[in-house]
C-alpha cells in the first residue's frame, strides 16, 4: 500500500540559490509543500499564470504590528499600533509607555484581539452545531424527511446526559426533547452547559472557582464582543477568562453538541478503509468536491449521487459514474461515516482544480478561500455555493433547505453531471494516493481496546501504566501557507509515536498524516517506538487514530474523560500524560479549540505563528500563569520536532508526578533485553 507514485520524482519548491561558486546562498526560500500531488498542481499553476495562496503569500508580507497582536483598531480614533519595545535604542533600554489614544495598554490590545478570535472560532464552531441541533428537531417531527435517528443508542446516552426522562416514551418524543433543549444551549442566559458535567468532577470545580463555566453558547460569544468594545474590559487576565468561557462554550458546547447529534443521525463512525489525495480524482467520472464544513448537505449529496437515476444521467453525458471527494472538514464528515475519499487539506483547495477535471465544487461554511473562484474561471469547474450565510461572487449559488434535503441534494448533482462534458483537454491528474484507515470515534476506541465483551480505556490505561505508551497526543489543525504545507504535521507525528506517544487526530492534520502513511496499521512496525507498536499490532490499529473533523476535537475530550474516570491516572484531566497541538494553525477556530483544551488541563504547543509576541506580559500569562489557573497552558514552537519534544517532556513530567515513570524504563529495558537475545 505505497504512494501509487513513485515514478514521479520528488519535486521541491522553488529555490532563489545565488550564482554557484558564491555564497550569497542566503535567499533560498523554504519549500512550498511536502505533498507531491500538491507541487505538481502549483507546477501546472505556474505554467498557466494562474494564482494560487503558494504564491500570494510570498509577495503578501505581513504586517509586522499586527502579526505581533498589537494593532487596536476597535473604534474610530485607531487604528493604534502598540509594537512591542525594540530590544535597545541607542544603546539603552527602549522605555517609552505604549498606550492607544484611549489610554489601552500593549496587553489590553493583545488580549482583546486573543479573544476576539476565541469569539470567532467558538460561534464558527456553535454556528455549526446550531444548524446541526435545528435540523435535528425538524426530522425528530417528522419535517425534514431525508434525516432520522441512525444511532439510538447515543440518542438515549445523550438524553440521559440532558436529564431526560426516557422511562416508556417512544424514539421520537426522546428525539423531540434533546432536539429542543440542545437548541436551548445556544441561547441558554444562566446556569451552566449540561455537557460540563461529563466533565471529571475538579475539572468542574476549577471552572466554577474561576467562574468560567459558560452559561450558554452565544452569550459568552456576545460577552467578547461586548467586553472588547471601546472602554469596557481593560485587564488582561479578567479578558482572559472571558476568552476561556466563550472557548469552553466551543468544545463542551457547541462542537460537542455538533458530533453528538451528528453521530445520532447519520451514525457513530466505525473503522473503514478509504483513499486520500488528488489521485482519488478520475477522468471518466463526474469529480464532484464537497468542500467546508457541515455534513447536513454533503450527507444528502453522498445519498444523491449513489441514486441509479444520477448515475443514469452521468452515463448519459459520456461519463462512467460519479466520484465523489471532499476537502476540508466535510471531507472529514463523509470519510467517517461512509469511507469517501479525500480529496485534499486546505491548501489543496486551488490544486484539486488546477487538475481540469472537478466538474463541481460545493461549498457550505468556512476554510473556502474566495480564490476559488478565480481559478475556476480558468477551467470549467462550478463552484456551487450553497448557504445564504456564504457567498461568493461568480459563483452559482443553489441554496440547500434542509427541510427538503434530497430535491436540493440531487439539483447540486445534476448540476455537475451537466458540467461535465465542458471539460477542456487541459487535464493534469497526479497519480498520488494513499490507503488510510479512520472511523475512530471515543466509542469505536472504547470498544476496540475493551473487546468485545466489556468496551473500556483499561487496556489503553493500562498501557500507559505499565509504560509500552508513553502518552497521549492530539495533534489538529490547519495548513497555514506561511509555512511548508503538511511539513510540520508529519515530522512532528514521526517524532511522537517514534516515541511510543499514541496519536489522535482531527482535521486537516489527519489528512497531512494520512498522505504519508501514518494512518495504516502497518505504520506501527515502520514508525513507532517499540512498546506503542506492540499495542497497536496486538489491537488491529494504527498508531495514529484518525477521530474526524474539527468539531470532533469533542471527542477527544471525551476520550480524555474516560482516561481519567477509568482509573489509575489520577483524578483530573490535567494529571493525564497527554499533550496538544496544532503544528500549521490559521483559523481562530484553532485559537478557540487550543484555548479549551488549554482550559480542560492540556499542554497545549501551536507552530507558524504566535498572535501576542507583542506583549510579553500577556504571553507569559498565555504560557506560564495559566498552568496555575488551569493546570494546562499554551506554548509556541514553530520546529515542529522541538515542539513534539516539548510534548513528551510534559508527558514524562506528567509519569514521574503519577509515579508511573519508572515502569517505563522497565518496559524498555525488558524490550531491549528481547531484542539482544532475538538477535543472539
Ligand atoms: Fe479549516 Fe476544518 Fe483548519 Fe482545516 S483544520 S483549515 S479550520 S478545515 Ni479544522
Ligand atoms: Fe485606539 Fe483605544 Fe480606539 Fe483601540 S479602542 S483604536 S486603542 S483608541
Amino acid at each position: 500500500m505505497a504512494d501509487e507514485s513513485k515514478k514521479t520524482k520528488k519535486t521541491v519548491g522553488k529555490k532563489k540559490v545565488g550564482k554557484e561558486g558564491t555564497d550569497k546562498d542566503k535567499t533560498v526560500s523554504p519549500k512550498k509543500t511536502i505533498c507531491n500531488a500538491t507541487q505538481q498542481m502549483i507546477e501546472k499553476a505556474a505554467r498557466e499564470g494562474i494564482s494560487t495562496s503558494f504564491d500570494r503569500v510570498e509577495s503578501m508580507k505581513p504586517c509586522p504590528i499586527g502579526a505581533e497582536g498589537s494593532c487596536c483598531k476597535n473604534c474610530g480614533m485607531g487604528p493604534c499600533r502598540v509594537p512591542a519595545p525594540k530590544k535597545k535604542v541607542e544603546g539603552k533600554e527602549d522605555t517609552k509607555k505604549r498606550q492607544g489614544i484611549c489610554g489601552a495598554t500593549a496587553e489590553t490590545i493583545s488580549a482583546r484581539n486573543f479573544i476576539r478570535m476565541i469569539a470567532g472560532g467558538a460561534a464558527s464552531h456553535s454556528d455549526h452545531g446550531r444548524g446541526v441541533a435545528e435540523t435535528f428537531l425538524a426530522a425528530a417531527k417528522g419535517e425534514a424527511p431525508g434525516y432520522g435517528v441512525k444511532d439510538e443508542q447515543k440518542l438515549l446516552q445523550i438524553a440521559m446526559d440532558f436529564g431526560i426522562e426516557i422511562e416508556g416514551k417512544s424514539t421520537k418524543t426522546i428525539a423531540i426533547e434533546v432536539g429542543e433543549k440542545a437548541l436551548a444551549e445556544f441561547g441558554r442566559q444562566e446556569g451552566e452547559l449540561c455537557f460540563l458535567k461529563r466533565a471529571p468532577l475538579k475539572r468542574q470545580e476549577i471552572w466554577r472557582k474561576l467562574g468560567v463555566a459558560p452559561r450558554g453558547i452565544d452569550r459568552e460569544v456576545v460577552e467578547i464582543m461586548h467586553r472588547t468594545h471601546m472602554g469596557v474590559d481593560q485587564d488582561y487576565e479578567n479578558l482572559l477568562l472571558q476568552g476561556a468561557r466563550a472557548a469552553l462554550a466551543d468544545g463542551w458546547g457547541g462542537s460537542m453538541l455538533g458530533t453528538e447529534l451528528q453521530d445520532i443521525m447519520f451514525g457513530t463512525p466505525v473503522p473503514l478503509l478509504s483513499k486520500v489525495n488528488l489521485g482519488i480524482l478520475k477522468e471518466d467520472e463526474v469529480n464532484i468536491i464537497i468542500h467546508g464544513h457541515e455534513p447536513l448537505l454533503s450527507e444528502m449529496i453522498v445519498v444523491a449521487a449513489r441514486d441509479p437515476e444520477m448515475v443514469e444521467l452521468a452515463k448519459s453525458k459520456g461519463a462512467k459514474g460519479i466520484n465523489l471527494g471532499g476537502i476540508c472538514c466535510t471531507a472529514n464528515e463523509i470519510l467517517m461515516r461512509h469511507g469517501v475519499p479525500l480529496a485534499g487539506n486546505f491548501l489543496q483547495q486551488e490544486a484539486a482544480i488546477i487538475t481540469g477535471v472537478v466538474d463541481a465544487m460545493v461549498v457550505d461554511v468556512q476554510c473556502i478561500m474566495q480564490s476559488v473562484q478565480d481559478v475556476a474561471n480558468c477551467y470549467h469547474t462550478k463552484i456551487i455555493t450553497t448557504t445564504p450565510k456564504a457567498k461568493i461572487p461568480g459563483a452559482t449559488h443553489m441554496e440547500f433547505d434542509e427541510h427538503d434535503a434530497m430535491t436540493g441534494a440531487k439539483a447540486i448533482v445534476k448540476a455537475a453531471i451537466e458540467n461535465y462534458p465542458r471539460r477542456t483537454k487541459n487535464i493534469d491528474i497526479p497519480s498520488h494516493k494513499m490507503d488510510l484507515v479512520a472511523g475512530f470515534s471515543h466509542e469505536t476506541i472504547n470498544y476496540l481496546l475493551g473487546g468485545m465483551f466489556r468496551a473500556s480505556y483499561r487496556p489503553l490505561n493500562d498501557n500507559i501504566i505499565n509504560g509500552r505508551i508513553r502518552g497521549v497526543a492530539g495533534v489538529v489543525g490547519c495548513n497555514n501557507a506561511r509555512v511548508t504545507h503538511d511539513e510540520g504535521h508529519v515530522a512532528m507525528v514521526k517524532e511522537l509515536i517514534k516515541n511510543d506517544v499514541i496519536v489522535l487526530q482531527t482535521g486537516c492534520s489527519a489528512m497531512a498524516c494520512a498522505k504519508a502513511g501514518l494512518l495504516l496499521p502497518e505504520a506501527a512496525s515502520k514508525y513507532a517506538g517499540a512498546g506503542l507498536a506492540e499495542v497497536c499490532e496486538t489491537v488491529g490499529i494504527p498508531p495514529v487514530l484518525h477521530m474526524g473533523s474539527c468539531v470532533d476535537n469533542s471527542r477527544i475530550l471525551v476520550a480524555a474523560t474516560a482516561m481519567v474516570k477509568d482509573g489509575g491516572l489520577g483524578d483530573d484531566i490535567s494529571d493525564l500524560p497527554v499533550a496538544g497541538a496544532a503544528p500549521e494553525w490559521m483559523s481562530e477556530k484553532a485559537i478557540s479549540i487550543g484555548q479549551y483544551f488549554v482550559s480542560s488541563g492540556v499542554f497545549t504547543v501551536f507552530g507558524a505563528t504566535w498572535p501576542t509576541t507583542g506583549s510579553d506580559v500577556l504571553t507569559k500569562h498565555l504560557f506560564e500563569e495559566m498552568e496555575e489557573m488551569y493546570g494546562g497552558k499554551w506554548a509556541f514552537e514553530p520546529d515542529p520536532i522541538e515542539a513534539a519534544k516539548l510534548m513528551i517532556a510534559h508527558i514524562d513530567s506528567k509519569r514521574k508526578a503519577l509515579g508511573i515513570d519508572k515502569a517505563r524504563e522497565r518496559v524498555l529495558f525488558d524490550m531491549e533485553m528481547r531484542r539482544d537475545l532475538e538477535s543472539a
